[in-house]
């Protein structure tokens, strides 16, 4: 089994052990970081990250883009993907090859064969900002997988239940850490905690999340 082969794979953490359809892959993203973050920071000028407006009103704490054949969008009209950026009018940024292989060899890590995500949501964190729990649930396909790869400062993940008042596991991500979301926990509650203040050599202060998505 690859798995056997792969040794920095966990199942458990120090908050305990993962669900299943979780996997950690602690550092999977290590060598590929470098060429990540200079993607994101090319796609940060054409499409640029900003915080969108939710059908509530409110706005997120985190700054938003997106790179793929669709993006993640919301705006007092509801959640959606779509494929032109609303700020430009444009094509979101296309995925990298190197990023759709490396999304591609976590979710086999993890046992899901042929994912083939259409969508990378890049979430930018200030210290300072977090999201709440929320379940991901505008994709039309729960079966296929989220990748989630995080880059620069640390953070305390949130991984809660079914309901918005299960009980909720604490996941502590660092840089380069990878985690394939699948199965019944593919539509579990979770979040991020507030960023705390800090230095990353690779981000300075702020925090990259790209999550892989088959969103059509
Ligand atoms: C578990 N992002 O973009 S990544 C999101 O760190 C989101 O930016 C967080 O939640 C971040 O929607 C968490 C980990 C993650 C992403 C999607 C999931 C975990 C998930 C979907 C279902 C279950
Ligand atoms: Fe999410």
């Amino acid at each position: 089994m690859m798995e056997d082969l792969f040794s920095g794979t966990q199942e458990s953490t120090a908050a305990g052990t993962l669900p299943a359809g979780v996997m950690l892959l602690p550092g999977f993203a290590l060598a590929l970081a470098p060429q990540l973050l200079e993607d994101v920071a090319r796609m940060a000028i054409a499409s640029p990250p900003r915080r969108m407006q939710t059908p509530g009103g409110h706005w997120t704490s985190v700054n938003m883009s997106n790179c793929g054949e669709v993006g993640w969008v919301s705006d007092r009209r509801g959640y959606r993907y779509e494929a032109t950026d609303p700020l430009t009018g444009e094509p979101w940024p296309a995925l990298p090859a190197p990023w759709l292989a490396l999304a591609k060899q976590a979710a086999e890590h993890a046992g899901f064969a042929d994912f083939m995500p259409d969508a990378c949501l890049v979430n930018h964190y200030a210290v300072g900002t977090r999201m709440g729990l929320h379940q991901d649930r505008d994709e039309r396909d729960f079966s296929a997988p989220i990748v989630s790869v995080s880059l620069g400062l640390p953070v305390v993940f949130q991984f809660g239940g079914a309901t918005r008042s299960a009980p909720v596991m604490r996941i502590p991500l660092e840089h380069g850490d990878v985690i394939v979301w699948g199965g019944p926990a593919r539509r579990h509650y979770h979040g991020v905690l507030t960023l705390k203040p800090g230095v990353h050599p690779a981000t300075g202060a702020h925090r990259i999340n790209l999550t892989f998505r088959k969103a059509q």
